[in-house]
This record gives C-alpha cells, structure tokens and sequence, in this order.
C-alpha cells in the first residue's frame, strides 16, 4: 500500500520500528504514539489484582529478577493463589456454583499472541497451567468442561476435591437465604489477573478465577476469554479485568484497553475508558463491580474501576506495594 503520510502512522519507538497500519482510513485517524524505550530500571515488572497480587508477585518476581521469562512469571504468580485454600475466589477453596460444584476459569497469553485457555474446567488444582498447555501443546486456544478435565488427566494433572470445608459451609449458608438464586454481588469474586515484563521487555499475562460464586451451573466469566478477562499485545501493553464478568465480556473489556493504549491513552486512561463503556451500556450499575489493571510496553501500569475499593498489587526493584485504583463512584 502507499504511504501518503508516515505521520499518520502508529509509531512504536520501543520496538525500534514503526507498526504499519494497512488500512488508511483508519491510519488517518489514529493518534501517533511514542513510546520511549522502557528504561532498564522499570523492568521486570509484575502487577496484579486485589490484595491477593502481593504474594502472587513475589512468586513472579522471583522468576523475573533471575532474568525468566514474562510467561514463566505469570504462571507461578498466579498458580500461588490457585492453590490457596484460603481463597475463595479461586482455584483450590473457590466457592462453588449453586449446585456446590466448583468449576474453574483461566486463561494465559504470551508475547508472541499465543494463547490458551481453560473453562468450566472441574477437579484440577491449577488450571492456569492447563490452560499453558492448551496453548504449547494443542493447535487450540480453549478447552472447557469434561474435555478440558481428561484434557488435564492425560497431561499429568491431579484429581483435585476443591470444595473446601470452608467454601461448603459458606455455599451452605447461602443455599439456606438465597434460594437457588445467584447474586451478582461485588464481594464475591476476586479473580487474579497478573501482567509482567521481563528483562527483555517481552509482556504476558494470566487470569484464573472460580468465576462468581453461586452462579448457574456451567456459567463462565470473562477470566478464561482472550480478549475479555486478559489481553496481550507485545507491541503495545496488556490489560487483565476483574469484576462481573458478564460486563466485561459486552465490551470486550482487556483487548478494548490495550487497542485504546496503542492510540496514545495511558494505562489509567485506558482503563477509565474501558470503564466509562461498561457505564453507558448498563442501566443499573448496582453490584456491578469492574476493574481494569494494565500496564504499557513502557513499564506504566494504572487501574480504573466502577466503585471503590478496587486495588492491585505492583512489583519492581524499588516498589513492592498496593495500589488503590481510581474509579468511577463511592458505593
Ligand atoms: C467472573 N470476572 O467470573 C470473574 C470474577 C471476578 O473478581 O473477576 N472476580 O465474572
């Protein structure tokens, strides 16, 4: 194609190249976008939702500070809260739908767009490494229910009971008050969703989830989509959400922010954006809690959510805190 005006074109000074958009219409109307090299200082970096993300980071951090790869990291920082009974909100101890059976979500990309995911998926301790092998050992980006189970057997994985003692007493609480209905209420779920850049400047990201408690079985969230609960794009950033999932799903909320970082918004802005959408769309916001978390090819990470009370966890050579994110309105 011919080029009227290199200006008009997606500059990504960080790869050292220029990303050439094929289409002029949409060329002319993208914003140039410069980034500057991220400064060795800034990488690696590994952030992540909830307070939950301060241990899951340590596990990345300790692949990332010994020069590992951004998809190593991701795997072993979020498959800590996986395996962490206490959690009720994923992996081992996530409380179950409304017929006491838990079902896990998850999915895992890496720098190069490769994929892979796992839904609906029972029995199995850590599905965010299912969902690896999805991506490194099948030609499929996504397995869910029964074929993603035996999936896991033949690779290996362990029959897992992941109904806690706990998460059943709580299930059998709710099964006594709610009536077989579930409620979308913000206070049950805390999904992980974890971004990292490597020393080499290279991004992934992963999110697992047991999804909203006591919802319908055989429901899946946003977690295990490519696109919704986790995008990733090495030229540009990534973008992990958090939240009713159904929401995120209606605007293709990660992949949404990572497209409005390429022209030119900053990880805050992005996710503002992303949540503004949600917004408009929904009549009623009540329980409808969302958060973005993303983080720029430059090392820059913000987060926006509809309510307060959303934060993540960030880890550098010289940070390693939480961080509460802006959002839209006080509950
Ligand atoms: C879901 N988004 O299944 C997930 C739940 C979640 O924080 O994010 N919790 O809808």
């Amino acid at each position: 194609m011919k080029m009227k005006s290199r200006r008009n074109f997606l500059k990504l000074t960080a790869l050292g190249t220029a990303a050439v958009i094929t289409n002029p219409i949409i060329a002319s109307t993208q914003q140039e976008v410069e980034l500057t090299p991220i400064k060795s200082s800034t990488k690696p970096i590994v952030i992540s939702t909830w307070n939950h993300g301060m241990e899951a980071n340590e596990a990345s951090w300790k692949i990332l500070s010994k020069g590992g790869t951004a998809l190593d990291a991701v795997e072993a920082g979020v498959r800590i809260t996986e395996s962490d009974p206490n959690n009720t909100s994923v992996g081992l101890g996530g409380l179950p739908d409304r017929d006491g059976i838990v079902t896990l979500d998850a999915c895992i990309m890496d720098e190069n767009n490769q994929c892979g995911a796992v839904a609906f998926l029972q029995d199995i301790e850590n599905p965010i490494s299912v969902a690896r092998k999805v991506m490194e050992e099948t030609q499929h980006v996504m397995l869910v229910g029964e074929g993603a189970r035996q999936f896991a057997f033949e690779k290996g994985f362990k029959k897992t009971n992941l109904l806690t003692k706990k998460s059943k007493e709580q299930w059998e609480i709710w099964k006594e008050k709610s009536k077989y209905q579930p409620i979308i209420n913000s206070e049950n779920h805390d999904t992980i969703g974890l971004l990292a850049i490597d020393e080499k400047g290279n991004l992934s990201g992963a999110c697992t989830t047991s999804g909203m408690a006591y919802k319908i079985h055989g429901r899946v969230g946003d977690s295990p989509i490519i696109g919704a609960g986790l995008f990733v794009d090495n030229e540009v950033g990534a973008a992990c959400a958090t939240g009713v999932g159904e929401a995120v799903i209606r605007i293709a909320g990660s992949a949404i922010v990572v497209e409005l970082m390429r022209n030119g918004m900053t990880p805050n802005e992005a996710c503002k954006e992303a949540v503004s959408r949600i917004i408009k769309k929904h009549k009623d916001l009540t329980n409808l809690q969302v958060g973005f978390i993303a983080l720029n090819k430059n090392g820059e990470s913000g987060a926006y959510s509809v309510f307060n009370g959303f934060n993540y966890a960030i880890r550098t050579k010289s940070k390693n805190k939480m961080i509460d994110s802006k959002y839209y309105r006080d509950r």
